[in-house]
């Protein structure tokens, strides 16, 4: 267990979680002048801005939406007075991609990496009862010490520019809610939870970690407000009689409330909601308690107009009813770990998440990712003198997400790299850190893996061994031979896969991205390449193949909706591969892939 808590920001009698968001002061550092300024104390001007939103769609001139340097924000809140005593803090769900937090001008805390939450501890620094004036510089500069990776340069006229390594937009700034919360000083700080199934009957195994002592109950409250089962103690193992498992999209959720108490007398109270679903890799097939699943779904990108990767609860319920309409029962985090949000719907509607680091742009490239889908390019990314900072960053977010996604049912893999080099013999002992550093932190032991680009194939990646299922990302009739050439793309598509077949990895496969960019604009009989119609054929030949293997488990379309990159000549303001407009609206690829996936049973395959 980390040395910190990642519990998701609840109210329960002991513990209060109050909102900071809202309209918050915000100002843009162009001078680099605000540290030296003092604007921790207090920042100029008067814009205000929505916080969680990237800050950069709002405004209307480009010097604003491509800045790249420090954003400051600022709020007054009046912490009340009854928190005296209690262990104050205050929670950012994310801040990307570092920050530092200042109360009353006095610097509080900071974090980096810009996905994962945090906490800033001002129990000492709060006035109590008065108004506190909450700073927060946020910097969104791309580096090759920290994930996504990136560069930032600067221009002749002295701004700076991002030139991430990555093919989505370098979206920044408060992205997600900000909680002020108050904790008992004696307190329930982490729980770890694994499951076991036999017969009607389940076992859920736990360890709760606490600051301070005190007697620890835990109670298992059924969907109609039963108790299901008891336990006491730290460590200890709770008997569910005729359990009812979380099954792909047919979710069910137990309440699990835990108590710290001292001679009866109650110190704190956390509840959260928990699935009882057991996840295993078996030869070729993918587990869920015991039975095997084909996965169907997408990979996402948190991104739509205005708020940019800002949280939106809107997007995210729009999101899900869409994965509903067209059958998916699946998505991977692609390319950083969601909103909190995001993973308690899935839970709730029985999706299954594959959990993706930020580690996207581990890549010697220019145009990194399109040279990623030709297989061109590719050096050694892992022999640099930086590599060592890099790997610390990366292992400490891969830290951070364990710690925080672990208990969520949906959650059933680690996808602990995006398309790295993994040709390089230097790529062997920085992934194999990676892959041990996830095994040891999840309690629950998930499948682990990453997903490999084309030029990290059966004869040349080195790494593979070190994952439990495969991801692979494939794009023969687009990057590979598109167009009219497209008969020849299926057959080299179809020579790769019998180079992986005589491998007899006796693993799973899932393709984490296939597809074709399309404008929703576009029809053309007969096909051109970004006409829907050609979308379709794509998609036809490259299901073909997915289903001429047996050790194909799944498909995740890239992507499902269209979303914002940097511009460049390869993107029409933005990736077009969604099979949903940016808006959330059908391209005619969505109506085949309805068809396909409401037909292929959950076991496909098994
Ligand atoms: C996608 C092998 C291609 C890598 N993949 C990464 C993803 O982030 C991109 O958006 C390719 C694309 O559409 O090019």
């Amino acid at each position: 267990m980390p040395a910190y808590s990642m519990l998701y920001p609840a109210n329960t009698k002991t513990r209060t979680a109050i909102s900071l968001d809202g309209m918050w002061k915000f100002a843009i550092d162009w001078n680099e002048e605000g540290e030296s300024s003092g604007w921790a104390s207090g920042i100029p001007g008067s814009d205000t801005i929505p916080v969680p939103a990237s800050f950069q769609d709002f405004y209307t001139d480009k010097d604003t939406r491509e800045f790249t340097g420090d954003v400051w924000y600022e709020d007054d809140i009046t912490i009340p007075g009854w928190m005296e005593g209690q262990d104050v803090f205050l929670r950012f769900s994310a801040a990307t991609h570092r920050a530092t937090v200042y109360i009353n001008g006095e610097k509080a805390g900071e974090h980096e990496g810009g996905f994962l939450p945090f906490l800033v501890d001002i129990t000492d620094k709060a006035r109590y009862g008065e108004e506190n004036r909450i700073t927060v510089k946020v910097n969104n500069e791309l580096t090759e010490t920290n994930i996504p990776c990136g560069r930032t340069i600067r221009l002749r006229n002295g701004r700076k520019m991002s030139k991430p390594y990555f093919d989505f937009y370098n979206y920044s700034g408060l992205q997600r809610s900000v909680h002020l919360l108050s904790i008992p000083p004696r307190s329930i700080e982490d729980i770890d939870l694994r499951y076991e199934i036999s017969g009607n009957d389940a076992s859920v195994l736990y360890s709760v970690r606490t600051k301070g002592d005190g007697d620890i109950r835990l109670t298992l409250i059924d969907a109609d407000g039963d108790t299901a089962a008891e336990a006491e103690g730290k460590d200890g193992t709770m008997i569910v009689r005729d359990a009812h498992l979380w099954q792909v999209r047919n979710a069910y959720l137990y309440t699990l409330r835990i108590t710290l108490s001292e001679d009866g007398k109650l110190l704190d109270t956390y509840e959260m909601p928990i699935g009882i679903r057991t996840v295993r890799i078996e030869g070729e097939d993918i587990l869920i308690n015991g039975s095997p699943v084909y996965l169907k779904g997408f990979g996402k990108h948190e991104d739509s107009d205005i708020v940019g990767r800002g949280f939106s609860i809107g997007v995210m319920k729009r999101d899900f009813e869409l994965m509903k309409w067209i059958g998916a029962n699946s998505f991977r985090t692609s390319h950083y770990p969601y909103d909190e949000e995001i993973y308690r719907m899935a839970d709730r509607e029985g999706f299954l998440i594959i959990d993706e680091v930020p580690a996207v742009g581990l890549f010697e490239s220019l145009v990194n990712f399109l040279d990623a889908g030709t297989g061109k390019g590719a050096s050694s990314f892992f022999a640099k003198e930086t590599t060592p900072l890099l790997l610390k960053a990366h292992i400490n977010a891969v830290d951070e997400m364990i710690a925080r996604d672990k208990n969520h049912p949906s959650v059933i893999a680690w996808s602990l790299l995006n398309e790295p080099e993994s040709k390089d013999e230097h790529s062997v002992p920085y992934f194999t850190k990676v892959f041990n550093a996830a095994r040891r932190l999840d309690p629950e032991k998930r499948p682990c893996t990453f997903a490999m680009e084309v030029s990290s194939g059966p004869d040349t990646c080195r790494c593979y061994h070190l994952c439990d299922f495969i991801e692979l990302n494939r794009y023969y009739g687009w990057y590979i031979k598109g167009g009219y050439e497209i008969s020849d793309a299926e057959d080299a598509f179809r020579e790769e896969m019998e180079r992986w077949k005589e491998r007899k990895l006796d693993k799973p496969f899932i393709f984490t991205e296939y597809g074709g960019d399309t404008l929703s604009s576009e029809h053309k009989l007969p096909s051109v390449m970004w006409s829907q119609e050609y979308q379709d054929e794509v998609l036809e030949m490259q299901h073909r193949i997915f289903d001429s293997y047996g050790f194909v488990k799944g498909e995740q379309i890239w992507n499902f909706a269209d979303f914002q990159t940097t511009e460049g000549l390869m993107r029409v303001n933005g990736n077009k591969k969604g099979v949903f407009t940016r808006q959330r609206q059908p391209k005619d690829a969505a109506f085949l892939l309805k068809k396909r996936w409401e037909s292929l049973p959950l076991d496909y395959k098994g």
